[in-house]
């Protein structure tokens, strides 16, 4: 295993010491070398936040566009070449409240992508407002008598919506984590890893100990392929569930679906433009203004 293959060399890292990105970054190169991706093969998307800075420290191929919208993007490299492994980076509000109606969507389109977020109930980046998976009585510079919103679940809705592969990990426990994200990578379709990752700077109350008292993992015994019983656990709230909730292997993937890919199985981005048929659309596009 070769995680130095990933490495950008003697680079500045943005995030503050002790910040649980430090755990996701390594973990997720761990995870990758172990199932033997290359970095030419792989691309990492993300749009804006601490979490989205993590394809910057990544040695390999990268697209880091606007806030919340790094699930489009990913949906698009994937569809233009389906050999590649995609992989979105997000935080909790790039991707569940700037991004809200593209995690919904990517869901349902079920590209063969893995979505991972990394959930640290706060805005990190922008000093410290709450996000949509803040807990409630969240004290912010701006939500001055605490957080009164009910935290977004994005376990259920994933749930909910029949997504391929569900899983929350805590960014604590590497060990876990990364066995967690080489299931979900190698996933075909669409699978969410939600990372509890905590912020040392702006977020005094879901500290790595806090992480430690309300979760547990799930029991062996869990039977993934049942979707009622992940469901269920989505909704525990006293302590939070950690590991995979729910798989779906019976979904076809979004590449598979469209009529791109149904007679000539190339990757799009290696076929002949056919500018031909382009000129005759919008030469009868003018015909009718
Ligand atoms: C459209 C838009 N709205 C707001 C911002 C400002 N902004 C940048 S990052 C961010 C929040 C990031 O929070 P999160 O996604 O949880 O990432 P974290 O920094 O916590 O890892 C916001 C509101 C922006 N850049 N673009
Ligand atoms: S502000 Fe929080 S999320 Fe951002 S680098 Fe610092 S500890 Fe990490
Ligand atoms: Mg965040």
């Amino acid at each position: 295993m070769d995680i130095k293959k990933f490495d950008m060399g003697d680079i500045d890292i943005a995030w503050c010491p002790g910040c649980g990105n430090f755990g996701i970054l390594n973990t997720l190169k761990k995870a990758l070398s172990e199932l033997g991706i290359e970095p030419t093969n792989l691309v990492l998307v993300s749009g804006i936040g601490q979490a989205a800075k993590i394809p910057h420290y990544f040695k390999t191929n990268f697209f880091n566009g606007l806030h919340g919208r790094a699930l489009p993007a990913a949906t698009a490299i994937k569809a233009a070449n389906p050999n590649l492994t995609v992989i979105s980076e997000s935080g909790d509000g790039d991707m569940y409240g700037e991004g809200g109606n593209h995690f919904i969507h990517t869901i349902r389109r079920n590209p063969n992508i893995t979505n991972i977020v990394h959930n640290n109930m706060v805005y990190g980046l922008t000093k410290g407002q709450a996000s949509p998976t803040s807990q409630l009585g969240f004290k912010t510079p701006v939500q001055v008598n605490g957080v009164f919103l009910e935290p977004f679940n994005p376990i259920a809705v994933a749930i909910a919506l029949d997504a391929g592969f569900v899983a929350r990990a805590f960014a604590g426990d590497m060990e876990k984590t990364k066995e967690i994200l080489k299931k979900a990578v190698t996933h075909k379709g669409y699978a969410l890893v939600d990372i509890f990752q905590p912020c040392v700077s702006f977020n005094k109350l879901n500290t790595f100990q806090w992480f430690k008292d309300h979760t547990y993992y799930l029991k062996d015994s869990h039977k993934v392929g049942d979707r009622n019983q992940a469901f269920k656990k989505a909704m525990e709230t006293d302590k939070l569930p950690l590991g995979v909730f729910y798989v779906n292997v019976n979904k076809a993937t979004f590449e598979e679906n469209i009529g791109t890919y149904k007679d000539d199985k190339s990757p799009l981005y290696e076929r002949e433009l056919n500018f031909e048929k382009l000129r005759d659309l919008i030469e009868k596009f003018k015909t009718l203004i």
